[in-house]
Parts: C-alpha cells; sequence; structure tokens
C-alpha cells in the first residue's frame, strides 16, 4: 500500500489515514508530497481525482478521502475492530467521526494544525462554540470510558483517528479545556504512532504561510 500525505507539520487530514494505518501496524510506504507546490499537484494528477491528500493507493484500488481510507482499512485489513463493537457506541463513534469530518470550520479556519509552533489567536464565536463542543465531547466519553484505556471509546477507533489533529492544534494555541477533555488529550498526546509523527513534523522545514496564524508565543 502506498499513502500520499502532506506535510506533517500542516495536513490534518494526512495525519488522521496515517494514523489509522500505523497504529495498527500495516505495512504502507508513505509518500509525502509538499502541499501546494507544483510537484504535489502533478504527482496526484493521475492518482486522485480531487488532487489532495491523503489519497490511499492498495493495488488497483484509490481511495481519496481520509474517513474512506479508515473506513478502507477497517473493512479490508482490521475485520471491523477501529470501530466499537457495540451497535449503539458504534452509531455514536460514526457520528462524531461524521461531525469532525463536515463540521467545526471555526477551528478549522482559525486554528490551522501548526505543531511545532505555539501561538496565540484571538477566537471568533464561531470557534469559541467549537471549543465548547469538542470539550463536551471529549469529556463526556473520556469519564464514560477512562477506565478501558481513556480513548473515546472502549478501545482506540476511528473517532480518535478523526479527533486527533485537533488535540495538536488545542496544544499549539494553548486551549484551554476541562480537566476530563485535557486528561483526553493526554491520553492522545502519549500514543507512541503520534509521537512519531510530531518527531517527523518538527524536523519539516517548509513553512506554509496560509497556516502560520497567531502570535508567537514561544
Ligand atoms: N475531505 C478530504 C479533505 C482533504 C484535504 O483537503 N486535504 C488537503 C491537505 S490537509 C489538501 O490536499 N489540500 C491541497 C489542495 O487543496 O490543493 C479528506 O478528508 O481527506
Amino acid at each position: 500500500m502506498e499513502l500520499y500525505i502532506g506535510n506533517k507539520n500542516y495536513s490534518t487530514w494526512s495525519l488522521r489515514a496515517w494514523l489509522m494505518l500505523k497504529k495498527h501496524g500495516l505495512n504502507f510506504k508513505e509518500i509525502k508530497l509538499t502541499l501546494g507546490t507544483d510537484t504535489f499537484y502533478k504527482r496526484l494528477e493521475n492518482l486522485s481525482p480531487t488532487q489532495k491528500v491523503p489519497t490511499l493507493i492498495d493495488g488497483t484500488t484509490i481511495v481519496w478521502d481520509s474517513l474512506a481510507i479508515c473506513e478502507y482499512i477497517n473493512d479490508s485489513y482490521l475485520s471491523g475492530i477501529a470501530w466499537p463493537q457495540c451497535s449503539k457506541n458504534k452509531a455514536k463513534a460514526r457520528a462524531l467521526a461524521c461531525e469532525m469530518h463536515s463540521g467545526f470550520m471555526g477551528i478549522r479556519n482559525e486554528l490551522p494544525m501548526n505543531i511545532r509552533a505555539k501561538r496565540n489567536v484571538i477566537l471568533s464565536e464561531q470557534a469559541k462554540k467549537d471549543i465548547k463542543r469538542i470539550e463536551t465531547i471529549w469529556s463526556e466519553q473520556h469519564l464514560q470510558f477512562k477506565e478501558q484505556g481513556g480513548w473515546l471509546f472502549d478501545q482506540w477507533s476511528i473517532a480518535d483517528a478523526m479527533f486527533s489533529p485537533v488535540v495538536l492544534r488545542f496544544k499549539t494555541y494553548g486551549i484551554q479545556i476541562n480537566d476530563g477533555a485535557t486528561a483526553y488529550m493526554t491520553r492522545v498526546l502519549d500514543c507512541p504512532s503520534l509521537q512519531k509523527w510530531i518527531a517527523d513534523s518538527a524536523i519539516e522545514t517548509d513553512i506554509i504561510e496560509v497556516d502560520e496564524a497567531g502570535i508567537d508565543v514561544s
């Protein structure tokens, strides 16, 4: 399998798909392209109909969306273990993953992932509302499942993959959240696969200006 990804410092959608493969110890070749460059679009031209990352190539199968990649890996390689097994929890995990995949535009617009940085930003009402909602999700799920590993459900799931980049965003911008949500953040940050991604991002040197938000506090 080949997974095309963007810069590790900035590419949130890439991180979600990469984490899904890495966390489950699957064998894949990662191909990193610098976002927004001619090479980026040229390399993806004949591979991905959207010319975006992540794009997964598995033999003749091409999957060009983060959530679809997670679903494909779960079905093809993991016998479905990457969603909770109980149907009620599975429905909720899917709803949360979709909520992330299609929403939280305040956070996505105002707090771009920039793992290397430490920044202050002035938040809009929409971003504050998004943060409140995420705090509720993380703290409620953490309270319910903290004895079973501290993930959003009884084991690491695609829902955790979807929210991991938000943890990194909150860290960069010093977003204050309640104790339960902070405990979930700590759980995510302790994950060795995520640590590997963070270490890789630290040695990247490309600057994507559009993702450099806020005032430096480091
Ligand atoms: N819905 C897609 C979004 C993918 C996406 O927007 N990827 C960004 C990088 S994080 C990208 O490839 N941007 C390049 C561009 O839009 O030109 C997914 O979930 O994978």
